[in-house]
């Protein structure tokens, strides 16, 4: 089937959830390297396109309406446009509300990617896949550092949804022989973070205090530790496992693992307001109904496959993330 409407010798690709972090990246990443790329959103107010504004008057994206919960959209779209490429990064994202809507959860994140799946199968074979794994598949982990050998024990409907994904598109690409990869990545965090996660909601509680505007952050477990990267470098490993002779299943992450605690101490060192503890109150209500505690991964297989590796420190993430709450402010 011929390509619609664009050089012959442009790669194509298809970004869903183009409007979240890893999707805004990923998409300026593309457009970098000579990619035409269709990027999806699903609202047609057009709000929520902070994240693109980079690149929303670049002539080779286009942005498409597609919710990847309906099957005859996602089928359709990738009939039309046969990409050579396509990254499944679109979710419900944050753990603590996959306790809340575990039926959509699990709607978006494992069931639309059966979609996708049997859509490619059956429309454009050729096209390659990246699906969005996550650390979370660790869960109350059984070894550390996590690699992916380590077995995997979820812990929220989050978790479970997502090793849904990661069994099905197993599951396709030894059926089907399809390219069909999923990058198990541990946090990363940057500027574009949403919100309600916890490494902006601190930056941005602390940019606000700075500057007077309120007291104190309400925040849960502070014990709890990640192993947290820069974004912009992750989206770089995820369009490199789509480079190989052969798909695989890889790890990406830093190798170090630090408290929220330790996060909050960055970040409130950086604004020169001094002890964090001045500031914080836990409450309860940011709890999660089972909590994951630590997650450390092993990036050694990304480093030899890939020869990626992060760079970014924590030290250095929290900064940024603080630098940006203040100049917003
Ligand atoms: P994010 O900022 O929350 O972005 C998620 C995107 O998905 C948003 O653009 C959202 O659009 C879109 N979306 C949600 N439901 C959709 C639906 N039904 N149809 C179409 N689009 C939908 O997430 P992120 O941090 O960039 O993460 C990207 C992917 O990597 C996600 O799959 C996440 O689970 C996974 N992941 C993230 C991390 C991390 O630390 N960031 C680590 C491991 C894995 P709206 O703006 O319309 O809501
Ligand atoms: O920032 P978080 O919400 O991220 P979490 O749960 O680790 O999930 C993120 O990383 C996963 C990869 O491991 C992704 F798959 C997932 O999509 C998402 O991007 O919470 C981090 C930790 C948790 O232990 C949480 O209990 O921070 C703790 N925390 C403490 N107070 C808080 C808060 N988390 C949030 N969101 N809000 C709080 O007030």
């Amino acid at each position: 089937m011929d390509k619609p409407n664009i050089e012959r010798n442009m790669k194509t690709a298809i970004v869903t959830g183009a409007t979240g972090q890893d999707g805004s990246y990923l998409v300026e990443f593309l457009l970098e390297k000579g990619y035409k790329v269709y990027g999806t959103k699903r609202r047609a107010n057009d709000l929520g396109l902070d994240n693109l504004k980079n690149v929303i008057d670049n002539l080779n994206l286009e942005l498409r309406e597609i919710d990847i919960t309906d099957p005859f959209g996602v089928s359709s779209f990738i009939k039309e446009i046969q990409p050579d490429e396509f990254y499944n990064l679109a979710a419900q994202s944050h753990v603590k509300v996959s306790f809340e809507t575990p039926a959509q959860t699990f709607s978006v994140n494992a069931l639309a990617v059966l979609n996708i799946l049997e859509a490619i199968r059956t429309q454009s074979p050729h096209t390659r896949l990246y699906q969005a794994s996550t650390s979370e598949l660790f869960g109350q982990v059984v070894e550390s550092p996590q690699r992916e050998t380590t077995p995997f024990y979820p812990r929220s409907p989050y978790g479970v949804s997502k090793l849904a994904a990661h069994w099905m598109v197993k599951n396709y690409r030894e059926s089907y022989g399809l390219y069909a990869c999923c990058g198990i990545l541990f946090n990363h965090e940057s500027e574009r973070r949403g919100e309600n996660f916890v490494t902006q909601k601190i930056a941005k509680a602390v940019a606000r205090i700075k500057a007077g505007l309120q007291k104190n952050v309400e925040l849960g477990n502070l014990d709890s530790k990640r192993d947290w990267g820069y974004a912009p470098e992750f989206v770089e490993g995820m369009w490199m496992m789509l480079q190989q002779e052969e798909p695989v299943d890889l790890v990406l992450a830093t190798g170090v693992t630090h408290t929220i605690r330790e996060f909050l101490e960055h970040c409130f060192t950086y604004a020169g307001l001094g002890d964090y503890r001045k500031y914080v109150v836990v409450n309860p209500k940011f709890f999660r109904p089972a909590e994951v505690e630590v997650l450390l991964g092993d990036p050694s297989k990304a480093i030899e496959v890939l020869n990626w590796r992060a760079s970014v420190d924590v030290k250095r993430l929290a900064e940024k993330m603080t630098q940006h709450q203040i100049d917003k402010l």
